[in-house]
């Protein structure tokens, strides 16, 4: 572009075509330029990056449409069974690079680009993240469907079009503030709108009976689910399968004309705004009995929307075949819920079949319980979902008398044929009324008992849910309970954000059959020790090091040595996750190199120390953590003394894309929550993957990647987690003796070192033998001393760049099982009972 923002060139001057089997260059250049010209959300005699990629991406839902049609025929043809997917969340980040990855036209868009004077890196950095999810399950939801289109599984993704997903995360002097974030500004250029495509959901009302006894949900509010679709390429396929994301709306009839002409401008589009609250926000907080009710709102919406979708597709491929047969609907149809969030799908599919279609209970409930399973992400007893039964009295009448029935034959099912469990039906029963004042529903409960099968998200979480959280109901339904460790897709987490190292294992390999069969990595067991693959490995380590280093620069202002060991630790800030052991090991090791002379700093292992992720607004010790560590870091950072030995940096507005840039550039990273309380973790996989190694405790996945990569290649330290209730009981009874390093370490904290702000309610927390928020509930003194000793034998292991490179390739070459094309391959055969469908 000249210096006014001009292109030399008009892009109405250039051959412009839309041709959906776009391969070469020049082909792709036409096909950019026909967005540019003939849907221009921009002036077309303006060129720059913004417009380069919103014309690339349409360019690329070309091919995409094409594609996915190709795909619904073809299942619809041979009316396969399908799995849909439910999830509240989906943590897709950017598309493009994925996209054009997985279609194989890189080179094709990079050219194309080159020739309008763009480059590739630059104009996928335009794209915002799509970011309609907290963690680690909503990212889990995107790898899934990433994996089931590579597969070529018949599958849906199911989830809501949230107006503004997670939060930006922006740092202050105050520490975290939350900015919302639009991700929708412009638009998005990915999502087709399908006005076809619309469903009736109902709130409030009540239950009407007719005089032949059938019960009928009526009156109440009545909105709209509209349907907006992100088509999902799979790698090397034409399958293409879909992200149906569901929009509240409501109609024209809904809007008062006559009280709009009257100037009452708000009680006239009444319903419009409700509708406009149920998409705003990802995770609205609920704090307030408002806030409650819209979250519910958000999840039956969800649900509701979803199904009537999905038997309104069992009924249209069984036309010409006959009279409809429900029994054939789990044999159709396999739907997943993500965690409990979409609880609600159980006993609206009962109101749907027995209301709606006229099924007898006990024919809706065989249907039912054939058709849904159940995966759990958590045994922390807060994060268990409860809903007040008076609230769903309000808004889902019909629900609440749905779920009753089923509380009453579980208690019938277990008093007629298990008398001996009699003892555990109150923590059993899916109603609990233990509090007269507030009634609750248990949805994990209700999860269990409706469910055909029950998984745990890694080894360990799977054998804590059936020796402790759900092991009553294993006594009864011994084969309702599986594993499924989660995986991740080698595609976005290798092969597309880290090309350098992709190709090296290519080279080595002699294949790129890794990039769909995980497994061949072990390949490069056999060159662990070859020197020509350590300097190749060494150089895009530093490769990805140096613009990880840049990047920092750019977001923090702190420059930061490529030759200093890159540890981080990014994930939500959580107490369990203990940000706080992380950062008082920094905050120790600033303090010791502070005491040394010059000669002995110089013996020390240089490092960068990154921590990032978001706090809950309203988390007030996460948000501690947060403004703890950017403190430390304003110290250390400024210290002329120990700038060369030591940094410890904050990264602001951790999501997927940045995720993108950090991973690849890493070297050491922190999976270190208390035992037991991390279900899996999938970072952790995605940094091992990378040839990052990793300091852990034995918690969630870490044990499987310990197994998997050798034990000689992991930093494993504190205590496990059939350990853990013991140290609690002796922690209580005052038998806990702190290490001398971390009175130190907190004492520095608290003598001011890091500024003016009261760290005492936060150190607070770890003090104390009990209590509310003391007591150290997660353990953090308990595991001081061991982790540091694991962080001086990565000190020394890093001084020996030979064996720390070697350690870095078993790390990937150990990684194949924690693909998620291996874990869906495993739903599929184990839980959803689905085959493969590829487009011919
Ligand atoms: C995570 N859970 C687990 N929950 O913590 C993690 N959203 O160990 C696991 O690897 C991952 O799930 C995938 O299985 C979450 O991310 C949430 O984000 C959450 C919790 C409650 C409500 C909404």
């Amino acid at each position: 572009t000249n210096g006014d923002g001009a292109t030399p060139f008009t892009v109405t001057e250039l051959p412009a075509v839309a041709n959906p089997s776009a391969e070469t260059p020049s082909e792709i250049f036409a096909n950019i330029a026909y967005h540019a010209r003939y849907t221009p959300h921009f002036s077309p005699l303006k060129f720059d990056p913004e417009q380069a990629f919103y014309a690339s991406a349409e360019s690329v839902r070309d091919l995409l449409i094409q594609r996915w049609n190709e795909t619904y025929v073809h299942f619809h043809k041979t009316n396969p069974k399908q799995t849909y997917y439910l999830s509240m969340e989906y943590l897709q980040g950017r598309a493009l690079t994925n996209a054009i990855g997985n279609l194989d036209i890189a080179q094709g868009y990079a050219d194309a680009l080159n020739q309008f004077g763009h480059q590739l890196e630059e104009i996928v950095e335009q794209e915002k993240d799509a970011a309609l999810g907290n963690g680690g399950l909503g990212r889990l939801a995107s790898c899934f469907l990433d994996s089931m289109a590579t597969l070529n599984l018949p599958a849906w993704g199911y989830g809501l079009r949230y107006r503004y997903g997670l939060f930006k995360q922006r740092i202050s002097k105050e520490g975290q503030e939350e900015v919302a974030e639009d991700w929708l500004e412009k638009f998005s250029p990915w999502e087709i709108v399908r006005h076809d495509v619309t469903f009736p959901i109902r709130f409030f009302g009540h239950v009407e009976v007719s005089p032949n006894g059938l019960r009928k949900w009526v009156g109440g509010e009545v909105l709209q689910a509209l349907a907006y679709d992100v088509p999902i390429p799979g790698y090397k396929t034409k399958n293409t399968i879909s992200l149906r994301l569901w929009e509240a709306k409501a109609t024209a009839d809904d809007f008062n004309l006559f009280q709009f002409n009257d100037g009452q401008y708000e009680s006239a589009a009444q319903l419009h705004s409700k509708a406009q609250q149920i998409c705003a926000v990802l995770y609205p907080g609920d704090a307030t009995e408002n806030g409650k009710i819209l979250r519910l709102k958000q999840q039956f919406f969800l649900c509701s929307a979803s199904l009537q979708d999905i038997i309104l597709r069992f009924k249209d491929r069984r036309e010409g075949v006959g009279a409809l047969q429900w029994s054939e609907f789990p044999s159709k149809v396999a739907v997943q819920l993500n965690d409990t969030h979409p609880t609600l799908a159980i006993p609206e599919l009962m109101r749907l079949l027995m209301d709606d279609e006229g099924l007898g209970w006990d024919e809706a409930w065989d249907v039912t319980t054939k058709t849904v399973a159940y995966t759990n992400h958590t045994v922390l007893p807060e994060a268990l979902e409860k809903w007040s039964q008076a609230l769903l009295a309000k808004l889902l009448p019909r629900h609440l008398e749905i779920i009753e029935e089923i509380d009453k034959r579980f208690m019938a099912l277990i008093r007629s044929t298990r008398s001996d469990m009699e003892g555990k039906l109150s923590s059993m029963r899916i109603l609990d009324s233990s509090n007269p004042q507030k009634p609750v529903v248990r949805m994990a409960n209700l999860c269990v008992v409706s469910s055909h099968t029950v998984n745990g998200v890694a080894q360990l979480h799977s054998d804590i849910l059936k020796s402790e959280l759900f092991v009553d109901y294993v006594s009864i339904w011994p084969t309702k309970f599986q594993n499924k460790t989660n995986g991740i897709t080698p595609r976005r987490w290798l092969r597309f954000c880290s090309p350098e190292l992709s190709n090296i294992i290519t080279k080595w390999l002699k294949t790129d059959e890794w990039i769909t069969n995980l497994d061949l990595l072990c390949g490069l067991r056999q060159f662990a020790d070859d020197e020509g693959l350590h300097a190749e490995w060494a150089s895009a380590k530093m490769a990805n090091k140096r613009r990880l280093a840049q990047y920092v620069l750019q977001v923090t202002g702190v420059s930061i040595d490529p030759n200093s060991l890159f540890d981080i630790q990014v994930k939500r800030i959580h107490e369990y996750k203990r940000q706080l052991l992380n950062i008082l090991g920094a905050v120790y090791r600033y303090k010791k190199l502070k005491e040394m002379n010059i000669e002995e700093r110089k013996k020390v292992t240089p490092r960068t120390i990154m921590i990032g992720g978001k706090a809950f607004a309203t988390y007030t010790n996460a948000k501690r953590i947060v403004k703890l560590v950017n403190d430390v870091g304003a110290m250390v950072n400024n210290d002329p003394e120990i700038s060369n030995y030591l940094k410890v940096v904050f990264i602001p507005n951790y999501n997927v894309s940045v995720a993108e840039k950090l991973i690849p550039g890493s070297e050491l990273s922190q999976h270190i929550s208390t035992a037991g309380m991390e279900a899996s973790g999938t970072s952790n996989m995605k940094f091992s993957l990378n040839g990052c190694l990793i300091i852990g405790t034995l918690d969630g996945a870490n044990v499987e990647i310990r197994e998997e990569i050798g034990e000689e290649n992991f930093f494993l330290f504190g205590a496990r987690a059939d350990e853990v209730p013991r140290l609690r009981k002796e922690r209580e009874a005052g038998q806990f003796k702190p290490d001398p390093r971390f009175e130190e370490a907190k004492q520095f904290i608290r003598s001011g070192a890091f500024g003016s702000y009261d760290y005492n309610p936060l150190l607070d927390s770890l003090e104390g033998n009990s209590g509310y928020g003391r007591g150290d509930y997660f353990l953090v003194g308990q595991d001081f001393p061991s982790y540091m000793d694991a962080q001086a034998r990565v000190d020394e292991a890093y001084k020996d760049q030979r064996r720390w490179l070697k350690m870095s390739i078993m790390s990937t070459a150990g990684s194949g099982k924690f693909s998620s094309d291996r874990t869906i391959s495993q739903y599929a055969k184990e839980i959803w009972n689905i085959k493969a469908c590829p487009v011919p």
